[in-house]
Protein backbone atom coordinates (compact mmCIF):
# COMPACT_ATOMS: atom_id res chain seq x y z
CA UNK A 1 0.00 0.00 0.00
CA UNK A 2 1.62 3.43 -0.75
CA UNK A 3 2.13 5.11 2.39
CA UNK A 4 1.41 8.86 3.38
CA UNK A 5 2.63 11.28 0.58
CA UNK A 6 5.52 13.07 1.49
CA UNK A 7 4.82 16.56 -0.48
CA UNK A 8 1.94 18.94 -0.76
CA UNK A 9 2.64 19.29 -5.06
CA UNK A 10 4.34 17.82 -7.42
CA UNK A 11 5.64 19.76 -10.64
CA UNK A 12 7.55 19.01 -13.55
CA UNK A 13 10.23 21.51 -14.99
CA UNK A 14 11.98 21.59 -18.19
CA UNK A 15 15.30 23.18 -19.00
CA UNK A 16 15.50 23.61 -22.51
CA UNK A 17 18.48 26.01 -24.39
CA UNK A 18 21.27 25.31 -26.83
CA UNK A 19 24.31 22.79 -26.12
CA UNK A 20 26.67 23.72 -24.37
CA UNK A 21 24.78 27.16 -22.31
CA UNK A 22 24.89 25.17 -18.89
CA UNK A 23 22.11 23.87 -18.54
CA UNK A 24 23.18 20.47 -17.04
CA UNK A 25 25.54 22.32 -14.69
CA UNK A 26 22.75 24.40 -13.46
CA UNK A 27 20.40 21.60 -12.55
CA UNK A 28 23.42 19.90 -11.14
CA UNK A 29 24.08 22.93 -8.69
CA UNK A 30 20.61 22.99 -7.60
CA UNK A 31 20.36 19.35 -6.74
CA UNK A 32 23.72 18.09 -5.45
CA UNK A 33 25.39 21.74 -5.13
CA UNK A 34 28.03 20.58 -7.37
CA UNK A 35 29.83 21.54 -10.95
CA UNK A 36 32.62 20.25 -12.88
CA UNK A 37 34.71 22.52 -15.29
CA UNK A 38 34.71 19.50 -17.82
CA UNK A 39 31.53 19.19 -20.54
CA UNK A 40 30.11 16.14 -20.90
CA UNK A 41 27.16 16.54 -23.22
CA UNK A 42 23.77 15.16 -22.52
CA UNK A 43 22.71 12.68 -24.40
CA UNK A 44 18.43 12.82 -25.08
CA UNK A 45 17.65 13.83 -21.38
CA UNK A 46 17.98 13.19 -17.80
CA UNK A 47 15.99 14.16 -14.66
CA UNK A 48 16.43 14.59 -11.04
CA UNK A 49 14.09 15.48 -8.00
CA UNK A 50 14.64 17.76 -5.35
CA UNK A 51 11.59 19.19 -2.63
CA UNK A 52 11.36 22.82 -1.74
CA UNK A 53 9.89 24.63 0.71
CA UNK A 54 7.29 27.71 -0.34
CA UNK A 55 5.82 29.17 2.29
CA UNK A 56 5.22 26.14 4.68
CA UNK A 57 4.52 23.79 1.58
CA UNK A 58 6.39 21.05 0.36
CA UNK A 59 7.40 21.28 -3.42
CA UNK A 60 8.46 18.22 -5.18
CA UNK A 61 10.45 19.01 -8.23
CA UNK A 62 10.87 16.61 -11.22
CA UNK A 63 13.60 18.64 -13.23
CA UNK A 64 13.96 17.29 -16.40
CA UNK A 65 17.80 18.28 -18.38
CA UNK A 66 17.30 18.12 -22.40
CA UNK A 67 20.29 17.92 -24.76
CA UNK A 68 20.34 20.85 -26.57
CA UNK A 69 21.78 19.24 -29.60
CA UNK A 70 20.09 19.43 -32.67
CA UNK A 71 20.49 16.11 -33.27
CA UNK A 72 18.09 15.40 -29.98
CA UNK A 73 15.22 17.64 -30.98
CA UNK A 74 12.82 15.24 -31.99
CA UNK A 75 13.60 13.25 -28.73
CA UNK A 76 12.98 16.10 -26.48
CA UNK A 77 9.99 17.33 -27.86
CA UNK A 78 8.43 14.97 -26.40
CA UNK A 79 9.07 15.70 -22.85
CA UNK A 80 7.16 18.99 -23.10
CA UNK A 81 3.81 16.94 -22.19
CA UNK A 82 2.74 17.92 -18.52
CA UNK A 83 5.17 20.23 -17.79
CA UNK A 84 4.59 22.71 -15.29
CA UNK A 85 7.26 25.55 -16.15
CA UNK A 86 9.92 25.48 -18.72
CA UNK A 87 13.71 27.45 -18.21
CA UNK A 88 15.48 28.34 -21.15
CA UNK A 89 19.07 28.72 -20.81
CA UNK A 90 21.06 30.95 -23.05
CA UNK A 91 24.78 31.87 -21.92
CA UNK A 92 25.92 35.43 -21.77
CA UNK A 93 29.32 34.56 -22.92
CA UNK A 94 27.51 33.33 -26.54
CA UNK A 95 25.74 35.90 -28.37
CA UNK A 96 24.22 32.89 -30.59
CA UNK A 97 22.82 31.04 -28.08
CA UNK A 98 20.70 34.69 -26.97
CA UNK A 99 19.55 34.77 -30.62
CA UNK A 100 18.36 31.39 -30.57
CA UNK A 101 15.92 31.91 -27.28
CA UNK A 102 13.50 33.35 -30.16
CA UNK A 103 13.67 29.66 -31.41
CA UNK A 104 13.04 27.88 -28.21
CA UNK A 105 9.98 30.21 -27.34
CA UNK A 106 8.40 29.17 -30.41
CA UNK A 107 9.27 25.01 -29.90
CA UNK A 108 7.34 26.03 -26.68
CA UNK A 109 4.76 27.21 -28.16
CA UNK A 110 4.40 23.99 -30.15
CA UNK A 111 4.04 21.79 -27.63
CA UNK A 112 2.05 23.31 -24.62
CA UNK A 113 -0.78 25.24 -24.15
CA UNK A 114 -0.11 27.86 -21.44
CA UNK A 115 3.45 27.16 -19.25
CA UNK A 116 5.30 28.80 -16.95
CA UNK A 117 8.38 30.32 -18.67
CA UNK A 118 11.43 31.53 -16.50
CA UNK A 119 14.83 32.87 -19.28
CA UNK A 120 17.91 32.28 -17.47
CA UNK A 121 21.71 34.28 -18.86
CA UNK A 122 24.03 31.56 -17.33
CA UNK A 123 28.08 32.17 -16.93
CA UNK A 124 27.44 35.49 -15.35
CA UNK A 125 30.34 35.33 -13.37
CA UNK A 126 33.05 36.96 -15.73
CA UNK A 127 32.27 40.54 -16.79
CA UNK A 128 35.36 40.24 -19.17
CA UNK A 129 33.81 37.53 -21.04
CA UNK A 130 30.09 38.63 -21.39
CA UNK A 131 28.72 39.25 -24.51
CA UNK A 132 25.30 39.57 -24.00
CA UNK A 133 23.86 42.78 -21.80
CA UNK A 134 21.61 42.23 -19.14
CA UNK A 135 19.64 45.54 -20.27
CA UNK A 136 19.42 44.50 -23.53
CA UNK A 137 17.92 40.33 -22.48
CA UNK A 138 15.75 42.27 -19.83
CA UNK A 139 14.15 44.39 -22.53
CA UNK A 140 13.37 41.61 -24.57
CA UNK A 141 12.20 39.68 -21.55
CA UNK A 142 9.62 42.25 -20.77
CA UNK A 143 8.50 42.15 -24.27
CA UNK A 144 7.98 38.44 -23.77
CA UNK A 145 6.40 38.27 -20.60
CA UNK A 146 8.69 36.45 -19.00
CA UNK A 147 11.06 36.63 -15.84
CA UNK A 148 14.80 37.04 -16.27
CA UNK A 149 17.54 35.35 -14.01
CA UNK A 150 21.34 35.62 -14.96
CA UNK A 151 22.98 32.99 -13.29
CA UNK A 152 25.98 31.37 -12.38
CA UNK A 153 26.27 27.32 -12.20
CA UNK A 154 30.21 27.83 -11.88
CA UNK A 155 29.91 30.35 -8.50
CA UNK A 156 26.51 29.54 -7.27
CA UNK A 157 25.04 32.72 -7.87
CA UNK A 158 21.15 32.70 -8.77
CA UNK A 159 20.56 29.22 -9.51
CA UNK A 160 18.62 28.82 -5.83
CA UNK A 161 16.98 31.42 -6.12
CA UNK A 162 16.04 31.26 -10.34
CA UNK A 163 14.69 27.92 -9.05
CA UNK A 164 12.85 29.25 -6.24
CA UNK A 165 11.10 31.67 -8.55
CA UNK A 166 10.09 29.04 -11.52
CA UNK A 167 8.79 27.29 -8.62
CA UNK A 168 6.60 30.20 -7.21
CA UNK A 169 5.10 30.90 -10.54
CA UNK A 170 4.29 27.39 -11.24
CA UNK A 171 2.36 27.57 -7.65
CA UNK A 172 1.14 30.29 -8.03
CA UNK A 173 -0.52 29.63 -11.85
CA UNK A 174 -1.73 26.07 -9.73
CA UNK A 175 -3.40 28.51 -7.09
CA UNK A 176 -5.04 30.88 -9.56
CA UNK A 177 -6.36 28.08 -11.88
CA UNK A 178 -8.11 26.73 -8.99
CA UNK A 179 -10.02 29.33 -7.66
CA UNK A 180 -11.25 30.76 -11.13
CA UNK A 181 -12.71 26.92 -11.40
CA UNK A 182 -13.74 27.53 -7.77
CA UNK A 183 -15.45 30.62 -8.35
CA UNK A 184 -17.30 29.32 -11.98
CA UNK A 185 -17.96 26.16 -10.28
CA UNK A 186 -20.68 28.62 -7.36
CA UNK A 187 -21.67 30.25 -10.30
CA UNK A 188 -23.03 27.37 -11.88
CA UNK A 189 -24.69 26.25 -8.43
CA UNK A 190 -26.15 29.81 -7.98
CA UNK A 191 -27.52 29.57 -11.91
CA UNK A 192 -29.05 26.43 -11.15
CA UNK A 193 -30.56 26.25 -7.52
CA UNK A 194 -34.24 26.51 -7.76
CA UNK A 195 -35.54 29.95 -7.00
CA UNK A 196 -37.23 29.91 -3.41
CA UNK A 197 -41.19 29.79 -3.29
CA UNK A 198 -42.63 33.01 -1.66
CA UNK A 199 -44.33 32.28 1.21
CA UNK A 200 -48.21 31.99 -0.02
CA UNK A 201 -49.86 34.39 2.02
CA UNK A 202 -52.76 33.00 4.30
CA UNK A 203 -56.02 34.85 3.91
CA UNK A 204 -57.45 37.47 6.57
N1 LIG B 1 32.27 29.80 -16.65
C1 LIG B 1 31.18 29.04 -16.51
N2 LIG B 1 31.11 27.86 -17.13
C2 LIG B 1 29.98 27.12 -16.98
C3 LIG B 1 28.90 27.55 -16.19
N3 LIG B 1 27.92 26.63 -16.27
C4 LIG B 1 28.38 25.65 -17.06
N4 LIG B 1 29.63 25.93 -17.49
C5 LIG B 1 30.49 25.11 -18.37
O1 LIG B 1 29.93 25.07 -19.66
C6 LIG B 1 30.12 23.80 -20.26
C7 LIG B 1 28.79 23.22 -20.70
O2 LIG B 1 27.97 22.99 -19.56
P1 LIG B 1 26.76 21.95 -19.56
O3 LIG B 1 26.04 22.15 -18.28
O4 LIG B 1 27.23 20.60 -19.87
O5 LIG B 1 25.90 22.50 -20.79
P2 LIG B 1 24.51 21.95 -21.35
O6 LIG B 1 23.66 23.14 -21.63
O7 LIG B 1 23.96 20.93 -20.45
O8 LIG B 1 24.95 21.30 -22.73
P3 LIG B 1 24.22 20.10 -23.57
O9 LIG B 1 24.01 18.97 -22.64
O10 LIG B 1 25.17 19.78 -24.69
O11 LIG B 1 22.94 20.66 -24.12
C8 LIG B 1 30.84 22.94 -19.21
O12 LIG B 1 32.22 22.94 -19.48
C9 LIG B 1 30.57 23.65 -17.90
O13 LIG B 1 31.60 23.48 -16.96
C10 LIG B 1 29.01 28.82 -15.52
O14 LIG B 1 28.13 29.28 -14.80
N5 LIG B 1 30.18 29.52 -15.73
MG1 LIG C 1 23.56 18.95 -20.67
Amino acid sequence: MAGPRDYDHLFKLLIIGDSGVGKSSLLLRFADNTFSGSYITTIGVDFKIRTVDVNGEKVKLQIWDTAGQERFRTITSTYYRNTHGVIIVYDVTNPESFINVKRWLFEISQNCDTVTKILVGNKSEDPSRRKVEFADAKRFSEQMGICLFETSAKENTNVEEMFNAVTYLVLKCKKDNLARLNQQQNEVVRINKPKKKPAVKKCC
